[in-house]
């Protein structure tokens, strides 16, 4: 039975929120309801909304933004395809210009101690580092955590910069 144990086991992942479209405060309230129906998944912390400048080339309006805590008995590839298709189901469009304004962005950040690079799978997600929407929702709900090959959040968070960012709900 060892081959298939770990898959059985439970992985605590981290999910960041976003979406500057459509109601993004109400967008993310009903991400989190979703995320809670996920199978074989558990919703554990969810951080609060904040309002952040958005970050990329692009014009566009403001972000809210989150995170979440999960724990899972999915892999985290199948964790990813239920993200995925919670978006879709939000009304992401397939092909958004990336760092372009979207509906709803469920992103994977953390999947346990895992660093993977596939094709549509980067972890920890890249960028984590950089972003403070990521980081003051993640520090909020999770303050211990330790980003696999980053180090700790606590230490990488002390450097954060821009964009601009208020906790609103
Ligand atoms: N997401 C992007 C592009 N820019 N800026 C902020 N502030 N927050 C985001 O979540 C964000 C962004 C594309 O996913
Ligand atoms: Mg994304
Ligand atoms: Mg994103």
């Amino acid at each position: 039975m060892a081959a298939t144990t770990t898959k059985h086991h439970w992985h605590p992942a981290y999910v960041g929120l976003g979406s500057n479209l459509q109601g993004p405060a109400g967008q993310l309230e009903s991400a989190f309801d979703l995320l809670a129906t996920i199978p074989r998944t558990r919703l554990i912390r969810r951080s609060s909304l904040y309002r952040s400048a958005p970050l990329g080339g692009v014009e566009q309006p403001d972000f809210v933004n989150a995170a979440a805590s999960l724990l899972t008995r999915l892999t985290a590839r199948q964790l990813l395809d239920e993200l995925q298709q919670i978006e879709l189901q939000r009304g992401r469009e397939r092909g958004d210009v990336r760092w372009g304004p979207r509906v709803l962005d469920l992103d994977l950040l953390v999947y346990g101690s895992d660093r993977i690079e596939e094709p549509g799978l980067s972890l920890p997600h890249p960028g984590i580092a950089e972003r403070n929407f990521v980081l003051l929702p993640l520090k909020e709900i999770a303050p211990g955590l330790i980003i696999p090959g980053l180090g700790r959040l606590a230490a990488i968070s002390a450097n954060m910069n821009e964009p601009k960012i208020s906790r609103i709900a």
